[in-house]
């Protein structure tokens, strides 16, 4: 079996998961704050920021055929921001408007310890999985999600056929990788994966709960915000 195939059968449940996240649902349904969606704007523009030295650090250790794709994934990283930014501006987000959350601040954390202490193909692991776990999430709000919300246009990014093609590509990628590696590396990518899909699922939580540290009061998510708006 490909090994995308078997780490995605082996942590279903993980998975599936992330993809019931009531952040997913709810805008789905059209029924999540708008504080609450900033909030995510917020965090994931700065994860997006942060994905562009993360895709800078795989280069060196990338094979030749890998740089053209790679190089053009920092490209598209910016084309991203651009659509946060006319997004944000449409809607009246400040996107500098809130510090890291903790949770954004370790997964960032995380993406670049992988990328400059751990082996190419398990790097490559992680940058798969994040990519995969956006473009399932985002189909899930593509399904019910009004076309005419000012959040649809990140639908179509994650949710839209170039994204698809892409995450094809890196799958069939990965799974090459991880044909030309031992079997111990191959247990180390299947922890990445697993890891980097928790990741994921802490973002979701963050976005709905708020961005607090520990040690500190909440954050600026539903549980504080929620409060004020619908009462
Ligand atoms: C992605 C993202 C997708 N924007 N945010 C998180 C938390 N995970 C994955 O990555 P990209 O680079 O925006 O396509």
């Amino acid at each position: 079996m490909r090994f995308t195939e078997a780490q995605l059968q082996r942590i279903r449940p993980l998975w599936d998961a992330m993809l019931a996240h009531p952040f997913l649902i709810r805008t789905r349904d059209g029924d999540l704050p708008d504080r609450t969606f900033a909030n995510w704007m917020q965090q994931d523009y700065l994860f997006v920021e942060a994905a562009i030295p993360f895709m800078a650090a795989l280069l060196p250790k990338a094979p030749h055929a890998h740089w053209e794709p790679l190089a053009g994934v920092i490209q598209a990283l910016q084309k991203e921001l651009r659509l946060f930014e006319e997004r944000a501006a449409a809607v009246g987000v400040d996107l500098r408007g809130a510090p890291a959350s903790f949770t954004c601040h370790a997964y960032v954390q995380f993406l670049m310890a992988t990328a400059y202490q751990r082996p190419y193909a398990e790097a490559y692991t992680v940058l798969y999985a994040a990519e995969k776990a956006y473009h399932d999430s985002w189909r899930v709000v593509q399904q019910g999600l009004d076309p005419a919300s000012p959040w649809h246009p990140f639908v179509e990014n994650w949710a839209g056929d170039d994204f698809a093609a892409y995450v094809a590509y890196l799958e069939g990628e990965l799974d090459r990788l991880a044909e030309q590696v031992g079997e111990a590396e191959r247990e180390r990518m299947a922890d990445l994966f697993e890891t980097t899909t928790k990741y994921e699922i802490a973002f979701w939580e963050m976005a709905v709960e708020g961005g607090g540290w520990p040690g500190t009061e909440g954050g600026s998510g539903e549980g504080v915000a929620d409060a004020e708006e619908e009462e």
